[in-house]
């Protein structure tokens, strides 16, 4: 998405029309020559790049892709393809989003929320050079979120904080907050930047680092305040969107192999810069249940909201909604109003308005209260 904000978002052309009908053997010596399979949407059948191509030709020119290479799962390959997977259908259609009604708890501990950590993080975030999926600088940064992740989570011991590798040296984070029930409610951002190139400078401020300090400060409030839900709670930060959701799509996809329990997966990406002053929740790659839910919950708390659609392939909650998830979406604003900056050396810090991410913090904490109670 935010395509106005990006040098003419080029049409790539498709070179491997037959890809997706490789056979193994092929497949896998592609893989071994560096090459990944990606789609750009539905219809595409599919074209080999190279990482660098990835980056460049794509990320760097916001033309949204999902990277499909280690997908195996046909049904997850259906909704890529544009078509309805059934087996999810009945499944997420059974939770129900129940009426807001928390707002005394919930209020007490949004009180608690402010922007001092959040800079302090967004600022060590986003001075890494990058945080490429593959560099030593994408690397450095997964392990400061990491160690930041667990001194915040320090004062309630019964929070565990993991790293979750993938075949690419970034690791995913994933603190857990245990409840009563297996039952998961989660919120999740991605960390990892790019400046338009493997090597370019890559701040990445508000994409996507504002949208961790915001899940990042929700959980620094509820360790101190020793919360403890009934349903269990996970702030996922994920690695390797930029090249195609990687972090999220390994994730899911062993969520879905261990039969977890998600009753609800909230995925904030971009989270501090916002002319409207309103949060925008999307329309698509979401279910119809918990958008509703997401949405009464943005207009109890903080008034009215925004809405646009994201497109293919647009962030990690792509990732949970394809697994059979139920997934929704939050940023800052519709695609046409948003950061100019994004995929540039100049989503830079300086740019972030602190305003709009104790806004996200704010619904982020909002949903996790209510939600304890789905
Ligand atoms: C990427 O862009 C470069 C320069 O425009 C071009 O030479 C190359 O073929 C492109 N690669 C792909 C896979 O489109
Ligand atoms: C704001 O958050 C910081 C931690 O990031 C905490 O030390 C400080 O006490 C908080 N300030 C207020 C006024 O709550
Ligand atoms: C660098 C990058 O692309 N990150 C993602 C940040 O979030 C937006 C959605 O808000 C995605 O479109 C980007 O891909």
């Amino acid at each position: 998405m935010h395509l106005k904000s990006c040098i003419a978002s080029a049409l790539v052309s498709i070179s491997v029309a037959t890809a997706a009908s490789l056979v193994d053997a092929d497949f896998q010596a592609r893989v071994t020559q560096g090459f990944r399979l990606i789609k750009t949407s539905p219809a595409d059948a599919g074209a080999w790049v190279t990482d660098e191509d990835k980056i460049a030709n794509y990320t760097g020119k916001c033309v949204h892709f999902v990277d499909i290479t280690d997908i195996k799962d046909p049904e997850v390959l259906r909704v890529f393809n544009g078509q309805k997977d059934n087996s999810r259908v009945a499944a997420v259609a059974a939770i129900t989003y129940p009426a807001v009604s928390h707002q005394t708890e919930a209020n007490g501990l949004i009180a608690q929320l402010n922007t001092s950590g959040p800079q302090t993080w967004l600022k060590a975030l986003s001075d890494f050079y990058n945080r490429y999926y593959k560099s030593s600088y994408g690397t450095q940064s997964a392990t400061y979120l990491f160690n930041t992740v667990k001194s915040l989570s320090a004062p309630n011991p019964r929070i565990t904080v993991s790293q979750f590798s993938h075949s690419y040296a970034q690791p995913s984070v994933i603190a857990r907050i245990p409840g009563t029930s297996p039952n998961l409610i989660i919120v999740s951002a991605h960390f990892d930047s790019t400046g338009g190139s493997s090597t370019a400078r890559g701040p990445g401020a508000v994409d996507n680092a504002s949208g961790c300090v915001v899940i990042m400060e929700a959980l620094r409030v509820l360790a101190n305040a020793n919360y403890a839900p009934r349903n269990t709670f996970e702030f996922h930060f994920y690695s390797g969107e930029e090249a195609g959701l990687l972090g999220s799509g390994d994730i899911f996809r062993s969520y879905k192999t261990a039969n977890k329990p998600v009753l609800a997966v909230v995925n904030t990406d971009m989270a501090g810069y916002s002319p409207s002053g309103k949060i925008s929740s999307y329309n698509d790659y979401s279910d119809a249940g918990l958008l509703a839910y997401v949405r009464r919950i943005i207009t109890a708390y903080l008034g009215s909201y925004t809405t646009d659609t994201c497109g293919y392939g647009c962030s990690d909650h792509a990732s949970a909604y394809s697994n059979g998830f139920p997934a929704a979406y939050v940023c800052d604003e519709p695609d046409k109003t948003s950061t100019p900056y994004i995929h540039s050396p100049n989503d830079a810090y300086s740019t972030v308005s602190f305003s709009t991410v104790l806004r996200h913090a704010k619904f982020t904490m909002a949903f996790l209260v209510e939600a304890n109670y789905i």
